[in-house]
């Protein structure tokens, strides 16, 4: 594995030589700045290849942009409505510009309205150590859901249980917290390509009520469709992020949540440009998803890793989870990284030039001095390194012939 790193530009509390010092091989950044839907210029892509390649006074860091997280797909292209036709060729005409560069990895996703969703951004993690990290607490969710979004219907989206717990937990909130628990959710987490308000999302989904899930996904193929063969030709690697939560919320169609919507996707537009991120954290959430399992079979088009875990509170598809240290959740992180290493011996015996594939640790917890540095939630010094350290260490010890791969 390419050990990657997310950077959000010279603003990041994270510098580059943090991230040399945690021993990250190769960067992962966008253009935040640029509008969704509009060209990435020549000019951007190299401002932002020379802010990741030389450090603040000048000297050079030695690292490079290797993944684009993310090229974003427009609510319009999502909805097929407005200037979704240019949007699609200015999205092509970006990956030529990002070809041109040298950048070959192209992450995006395909979630209608909100991009990942937490409830609670600094969740004490159980232990009494004072480590905090993000939590999706699904009876908080509902009580946004029903009672500050105050959306139609979406009282009977919840169990008959989870309403009343909603309705007790929202009239023990004061105005302060009630205001925290929607910003966390709507405005738009780290990377997000959109930060909306309460209207705005409001009049999102007013426009979704007529979009189901299988048209939602002919949306996708559309995109796919048109997309991917400019990819291909370009000599890039599509990557699809899962749906995080991977069950739907506010009643919005969704459409990459699980194995199987893997597979329609791969599928339908099958050619090897047309690939997956295999994030284990977002579709970890999920008790049905087998992530080793999902690697093995689906390998051949993982173009992009995030490795993280999480601790779901319930066997029930659609509860509250929270984001555990990497070794440590639900997913059997060893086993998946041993997939992985299989798959990566497997192209290289092929002969294929992406056969090191790009990981980069997603999340963190905050620990030691993340503690009050305020870096952009989910993504701290500390929690990460400490987490890419432990994956590298996996992979390490996997990668020794006492184990027995041979790579
Ligand atoms: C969260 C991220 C996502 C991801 C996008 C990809 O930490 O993994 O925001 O970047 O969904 O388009």
């Amino acid at each position: 594995m390419k050990q990657t790193w997310r950077w959000f530009g010279p603003d990041d509390q994270v510098s580059l030589a943090a991230m040399l010092q945690a021993g990250v091989q190769g960067v992962v950044t966008a253009l935040h700045h640029v509008p969704t839907g509009d060209i990435w210029s020549p000019e951007e892509i190299a401002r932002r290849q020379r802010d990741i390649s030389h450090h603040s006074d000048g000297t050079l860091s030695g690292l490079q942009w290797d993944v684009v997280e993310s090229l974003p797909v427009s609510e319009d292209i999502k909805k097929q409505k407005g200037q979704w036709r240019a949007h699609l060729e200015n999205y092509k005409v970006s990956l030529g510009h990002l070809a041109k560069a040298g950048i070959e990895t192209i992450c995006y996703n395909f979630m209608p309205v909100l991009d990942w969703t937490r409830t609670d951004l600094k969740w004490l993690v159980p232990g009494g150590s004072g480590a905090t990290c993000m939590r999706f607490d699904f009876t908080d969710f509902a009580a946004f859901d029903i009672f500050i979004l105050q959306r139609k219907g979406a009282e009977q989206d919840f169990p008959e249980e989870v309403v009343s717990a909603a309705k007790t937990r929202i009239s023990a909130m004061n105005e302060a917290a009630q205001q925290a628990l929607a910003q966390n959710i709507v405005c738009g987490l780290p990377g997000a390509a959109e930060h909306f308000t309460l209207e705005d999302v409001r009049d999102h989904l007013a426009e979704y009520d007529a979009i189901s899930a299988q048209q939602l996904r002919q949306h996708f193929i559309d995109f796919l469709s048109e997309v991917v063969p400019v990819a291909d030709e370009l000599g890039l690697r599509m990557c699809c992020h899962p749906d995080d939560p991977p069950f739907g919320l506010l009643g919005l169609p969704r459409v990459m949540s699980t194995e199987a919507d893997y597979r329609a996707i791969v599928t339908a537009v099958d050619i090897p440009a047309n690939g997956i991120t295999l994030c284990s954290g977002s579709l970890g959430a999920r008790p049905d998803n087998d992530l080793p399992g999902m690697m093995r079979r689906l390998g051949d088009r993982v173009h992009f890793l995030h490795l993280r875990n999480v601790i779901r509170d319930t066997p029930a598809i659609g509860g509250s989870f929270y984001e555990a240290e990497h070794l440590g959740g639900d997913t059997d992180m060893v086993d998946l990284i041993a997939a992985v290493l299989e798959e990566e011996a497997r192209r290289k015996k092929a002969g294929r030039k992406d056969h090191v594939i790009p990981m980069r640790p997603d999340h963190g917890q905050d620990i030691l001095d993340d503690l009050g540095r305020n870096a952009q939630p989910g993504y701290p010094a500390i929690g990460r390194l400490k987490g890419l350290a432990e994956l590298r260490g996996v992979e390490m010890a996997l990668s020794h012939n006492v184990a027995g791969i041979a790579r």
